[in-house]
């Protein structure tokens, strides 16, 4: 693994397409907590054991109180340089780049990453879904915060206790009032089958000669199997991560925030 910017800059350039997957620690120099590490914890609660279709049947309350605490923080923070470095990236390359995101904060469209370049593999915590099969309403971009008076305390802050709100001041469905559920894609569903076509068409037009893996443990399927779809196809690896175990054996290894190293790399 090389950390060689000059060696970077040479592939990139010469580069057919790239594309780009994100991860939570993108947005950590935005403040926003990661979902392993320090940073997978919400009180006492591992994140990955909230972010479940089971957690939410069992417990609306403690989830929804989960995701508002979430929303309210990703609503709070300021996109950085390495969010704005993408942006521009694609402005420029177009659709010779593609950005697949696992984040679910929002902060790559508020840093104006065009919307053509950009694929939510794993939801938004701004779009709302009904949970009755029959009803199929869904909402996006709802920035209202609270969602619901009784959800205005939820909080990040581990001195913020959790509350039990009686299900029905939590949000509920405008067409049939049935409850309303985050629309993210939890553990155990699969990721929406537009996102997952986009990401495939991509990769298997070939020629994608580059891969960023930035802010990821790709350690969350089948997210975490485009990096290795790219490199069999002959792709080469550029990962900017903190954590040195996050290396891949080929290409480009940049240690440390990425909010400092993708200005360098991509402009
Ligand atoms: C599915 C939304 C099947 C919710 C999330 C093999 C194949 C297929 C599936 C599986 C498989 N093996 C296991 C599975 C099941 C599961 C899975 O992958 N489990 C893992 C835990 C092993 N996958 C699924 O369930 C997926 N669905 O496969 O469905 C199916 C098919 C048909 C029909 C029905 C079902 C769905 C997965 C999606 C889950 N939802 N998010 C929410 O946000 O609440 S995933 C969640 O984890 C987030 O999206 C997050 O982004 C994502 C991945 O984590 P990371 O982003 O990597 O974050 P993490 O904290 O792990 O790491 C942060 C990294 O940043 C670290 O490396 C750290 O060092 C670094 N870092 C920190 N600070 C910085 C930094 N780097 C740079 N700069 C910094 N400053």
């Amino acid at each position: 693994m090389s950390n060689d910017l000059r060696s970077f800059h040479q592939h990139l350039i010469s580069s057919r397409k790239v594309l780009a997957i994100l991860g939570a620690g993108l947005s950590a120099s935005s403040g926003l907590s990661t979902f392993r590490g320090a940073g997978g914890l919400w009180k006492k609660y591992d994140a990955v054991d909230l972010a479940t279709p089971e957690a939410f049947e069992l417990d609306p309350s403690l989830v929804w109180q989960f995701y508002s605490a979430r929303r309210k923080a990703a609503l709070a923070a300021v996109p950085h340089r390495g969010h704005k470095a993408l942006a521009k990236f694609s402005e420029r390359w177009g659709n010779r780049f593609l950005t697949l995101t696992q984040n679910v904060d929002g902060l790559s469209e508020r840093a104006c990453h065009p919307r053509d370049g950009i694929v939510h593999l794993h939801g938004d915590l701004f779009t709302l879904k009904c949970t009755n099969f029959n009803c199929r309403y869904k909402e996006s971009g709802n920035f209202r915060e609270p969602l619901t008076p009784a959800l205005a305390n939820a909080s990040m802050d581990d001195n913020v206790g959790v509350e039990r709100i009686p299900e029905s001041q939590l949000p509920h469905c405008p067409q049939c009032n049935t409850l309303l559920r985050p629309g993210v894609v939890w553990f155990g569903e699969s990721l929406p089958y537009d996102a997952i076509f986009r990401a495939d068409e991509y990769i298997s037009a070939g020629d994608v000669d580059l891969v960023l893996v930035v802010g990821t443990s790709a350690t969350v399927w089948p997210a975490a199997g485009y990096i290795e779809e790219v490199a069999q196809r002959g792709g080469k690896v550029a990962v900017f991560n903190i954590d040195e175990s996050t290396k891949w054996p080929d290409g480009w290894f940049f240690q440390g925030d990425s909010a400092e190293w993708l200005p360098k790399a991509l402009e």
